[in-house]
């Protein structure tokens, strides 16, 4: 109900001042997953570069850690300020379905980006998490399988590896590792996945993790990052046992840390999402709904892979994150 409220304020403010007091009007607030992580970051920088380009104005509230437990705080005081719309990254693709359903009650208007809640198959009738409406994201599972592939190609397609990941319940990490494991599991017949590691998005714990991996499977030939702490933690737990030469790091998400770790030779793929190509679009989306138009009910954003042959290349640096 308020969402057409707004949209008839919206109108009436083009009518009455013109286009662009009425535009400098509309405020949307972007939740992150943490307001710290590179990532978010960089889906900001993008998020403000639409908001500039259609006059309007964004802000970026957040928690300082992934979890969904100080995530709903942030998005309840949101909520009573009653931008126009949320983008919001949620943290856990259940915990996070009743906190918003209070945004969407309220009348304002919910999209996610990055991660989803529920099935992430939004205004199709079905499931409890049904009503934001769209979601604006890399395709995880794709990308998972994809690092299956750079690292079945790296370690000669045989030899045991293992997943660390951030804790289940967040749908991007699931999905990067059900992809990952579908396309071992399909493809790859002599790569052992070993149980996977969960991290609590610390990249120190995701090191620790490794040692210990490691003391269990001296003939350890791999590990998949699954986020950018799982990647870094992953990363520095091959270097402090001196194993670069023998393990293969394949890392999703690219800021100029795991940049570097390219370049050194620590890490050997890094899959780099488009985070600022998932601000803009979720802000043009949000903007199409809060002015009468149809929105797609997903949108998909890219990948860059970043590797050893291109990681100096000029047309790579605007893929590195932001800090
Ligand atoms: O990998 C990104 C994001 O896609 C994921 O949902 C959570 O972790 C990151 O923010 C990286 O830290």
């Amino acid at each position: 109900m308020k969402n057409l409220i707004k949209s008839a304020a919206f109108a009436a403010a083009l009518g009455a001042g013109g286009a662009a007091s009425a535009q400098e009007d509309i405020t949307i607030t972007l939740v992150p997953g943490l307001t710290t992580d590179a990532f978010y970051i960089t889906m900001n920088r993008g998020a403000q570069a639409a908001a500039d380009a259609l006059g309007i104005n964004v802000d970026f509230q957040g928690a300082e850690e992934f979890d969904p437990v100080l995530q709903t705080p942030v998005l309840d005081a949101v909520i009573a300020r009653g931008p126009d719309a949320i983008l919001i990254a949620p943290t856990d693709s259940t915990q996070m379905i009743e906190p918003l359903r209070r945004a969407s009650e309220a009348g304002i208007p919910v999209i996610t980006v990055d991660t989803f809640i529920d099935d992430g198959m939004y205004q199709d009738g079905a499931g409890d998490g049904d009503f934001p409406l769209s979601y604006v994201a890399s395709d995880n599972v794709g990308g998972g399988r994809m690092a299956a592939r750079f690292m079945a190609e790296e370690i000669g397609g045989e030899g045991k590896v293992y997943v660390s990941n951030v804790r289940p319940g967040i749908s991007t990490t699931d999905q990067r590792e059900e992809g990952f494991l579908a396309e071992m599991e399909e493809n790859y017949p002599d790569i052992e996945v070993l149980e996977t590691q969960y991290n609590e998005n610390d990249a120190s714990l995701a090191a620790s993790q490794f040692q210990a991996v490691l003391a269990r499977n001296p003939d350890i030939a791999g590990v998949f990052g699954a986020n950018l702490f799982s990647a870094l933690g992953a990363g520095n737990g091959v270097e402090n046992a001196d194993m670069i030469d023998q393990v293969t790091v394949i890392a999703f998400d690219a800021p100029q840390s795991i940049v570097d770790n390219i370049s050194s030779g620590l890490v050997d793929a890094a899959i780099a999402q488009h985070p600022a190509e998932i601000g803009y679009f979720g802000v043009m989306a949000a903007y199409a709904a809060l002015t009468g138009q149809s929105v797609p009910t997903s949108i998909g954003t890219g990948f860059t892979v970043i590797d050893a042959d291109n990681v100096g290349d000029e047309d790579i640096a605007k893929f590195i994150y932001s800090e």
